[in-house]
């Protein structure tokens, strides 16, 4: 049982936030109605205090990160027209499709060799030609070939999506993947669940409810999976608080959630964004860490906040290191899904920048394996700047 957050209230202005933050050091949990007042204040420092306290309470200063590498198989996707808010799917016959065979699977693999990635992250289109086979043979291939690498891949969508033209029940296409390899689930493919913004940015995409169902069943499997949240687009404040509602309610039922991840929604290159108006402005930094904040308050039941640094900039994810986040996505090889709509950050990152980044904010680096277990923490301390006495 982690030790009650120990609130420094003198840095919130806010006094609704101070008579949450005395509910959460009493270790009471919040309802959807302090979530609403923790979005809606202008305090964002002392929102920040609070989300900090209740990191601590669980990590101490310790800011974990992963080795991993991204691969993404095809972009080919049945709900192409439908999703609007994706600019990476394609449609078969469409210019930049492309289905990867297992040979270059592997070739995308190779980087694994360096002995340093520990997890493969394989997640793609909904293609109706990728069915249990492909993945059943591309995990055999990659655990013949790399035995050390953890394989987190498949969305609680593209199970469905399996199921679907297979004409077997997710529980069949789960055991079938945890056969041949499968050890833990990525969270994408959760959008927003209300079913109101659904309709409106993923009419086809499969509900709320499912996402929630197909995580259900891999926990009572043993496979173990993160959650997202995209925002920034459509929804409201009320929709992101059913949303995390939904989330913690499985949380308490299973315990099978690793990490939250929330991804900021990026307008360019895509439909929604074209509709909104909004090309060239992604969410801002403000409303990237009240949402991250705002996570860590809320899933009291998860132990592991992630900010994806890929869609929220470096920079933005060292901050909210303070925010109640203990964990970054890791070095990320050749990632393709936000550059395709519009992330100008890098697509990997180097171990000493990592590093760099989690010191520059005053914490303790350190590698994790996929399930969160501590590998390293011995890195050769920080060179002492030229000059510095
Ligand atoms: O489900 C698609 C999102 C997700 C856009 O589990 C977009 O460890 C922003 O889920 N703007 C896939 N986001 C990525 C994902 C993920 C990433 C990192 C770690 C983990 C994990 C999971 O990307 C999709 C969708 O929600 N996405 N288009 C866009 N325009
Ligand atoms: Fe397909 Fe996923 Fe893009 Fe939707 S978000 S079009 S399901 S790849």
């Amino acid at each position: 049982m982690p030790a009650a957050p120990q609130v420094s209230f003198d840095r919130i202005h806010d006094p609704v936030l101070r008579r949450i933050g005395e509910r959460i050091a009493a270790g009471e949990r919040l309802d959807r109605a302090d979530g609403l007042a923790l979005y809606r204040s202008g305090d964002l420092t002392g929102l920040g205090v609070l989300a900090d306290a209740a990191n601590r309470a669980k990590h101490g200063d310790v800011v974990t990160f992963a080795s991993n590498q991204h691969i993404n198989p095809t972009n080919i996707c049945v709900l192409r027209k439908t999703c609007v808010f994706c600019g990476y799917a394609r449609l078969p016959k469409e210019d930049g499709a492309y289905r990867y065979t297992l040979d270059q699977v592997l070739g995308e693999a190779a980087h694994a060799a360096d002995g340093m990635t520990r997890e493969f992250h394989i997640v793609g289109g909904l293609d109706m030609k990728a069915g249990l086979a492909y993945y059943t043979e591309m995990f055999r291939a990659l655990k013949a070939n790399f035995p050390h690498v953890h394989i987190k891949a498949l969305t609680a969508v593209e199970i469905a999506h399996i199921a679907r033209i297979e004409k077997m029940p997710w529980r069949d296409v789960l055991i079938a993947l945890k056969d041949a390899g499968l050890d833990t689930m990525p969270g994408g493919g959760a959008e927003t669940f209300s079913a109101a913004v659904r309709e409106r940015i993923s009419d086809k995409k499969l509900a709320g409810a499912e996402y929630i169902g197909v995580h259900r069943t891999a926990h009572e499997l043993g496979i173990r999976t993160n959650c997202t949240m995209l925002y920034g687009h459509v929804e409201t404040l009320d929709d992101r608080l059913e949303h995390l509602q939904m989330l913690r309610d499985l949380q308490d039922e299973t315990g099978g959630f690793l990490a939250y991840i929330p991804l900021a929604y990026h307008p360019d290159d895509n439909e929604l964004g074209r509709e909104l108006g909004r090309q060239g402005t992604a969410t801002t930094g403000w409303d990237d860490l009240r949402q991250l904040a705002v996570g860590r308050l809320f899933l009291d039941n998860f132990q592991h906040v992630k900010s994806h640094w890929i869609m929220v900039t470096p920079s933005l994810s060292q901050v909210a290191l303070h925010y109640g986040v203990n964990d970054l996505e890791g070095t990320v090889v050749r990632e393709k899904i936000y550059h395709a709509v519009g992330a100008h950050t890098p697509q990997a990152m180097s171990l000493d920048a990592i590093l760099g980044l989690i010191r520059g904010a005053g914490k303790v680096p350190a590698e994790r394996d996929s399930f969160y277990r501590i590998l390293r923490r011995d890195f050769a301390p920080e060179p002492v700047p030229a000059g510095a006495a």
